[in-house]
């Protein structure tokens, strides 16, 4: 059975609950449940982790290897900085949707540089909690 790995990142265990005119006012349980309700329409399987620890989701991504099939990843504000984050997706050679519930590019200059984009799959941003839908969605369509 397929497996994806829905990694969030640092601050995402926040959702919800601060500033929901940027966010929204879904909460990371919320997203969790909506993708394993997703997963079980498509009959494939979903592991939902998030960290607020660089060295925790680079571990996250090694681990996937050999367990899961790809990876959604809101890496949060470690987009925009982490060079070991991109390097370590680029070591396990598996799909990964970078995915942003804000549209990046209509944000500050400084969220429009993104390290991840350059080895991910593909990018997904700007559709709120809907973009998690959006991008196993995609993944699946590069799977199959
Ligand atoms: O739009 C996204 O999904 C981001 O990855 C969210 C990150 C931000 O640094 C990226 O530029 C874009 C921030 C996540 C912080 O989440 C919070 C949620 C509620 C309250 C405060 C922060």
């Amino acid at each position: 059975m397929t497996s994806l790995l829905i990694l969030n990142g640092p601050n995402l265990n926040l959702l919800g609950t601060r500033q929901p005119e940027v966010y929204g006012k879904t909460t990371l349980n919320d997203i969790e449940a909506m993708c394993a309700a997703h997963a079980q329409r498509l009959n494939i399987r979903v592991s939902c982790l998030q960290s607020n620890h660089e060295g925790a989701l680079i571990d996250a991504i090694h681990a996937a290897k050999g367990t899961h099939d790809g990876i959604v990843l809101n890496a949060g504000a470690f987009t925009h900085t982490s060079i070991a984050l991109m390097d370590a997706i680029a070591s396990v050679e598996l799909p990964v949707i970078e995915l942003h519930l804000s549209n990046i590019h209509a944000r500050e200059a400084f969220r429009h540089k993104s390290y991840i984009a350059p080895v991910a799959l593909g990018q997904i941003c700007g559709f709120g909690a809907a973009g998690y839908g959006l991008a196993i969605d995609a993944l699946m369509a590069h799977l199959s």
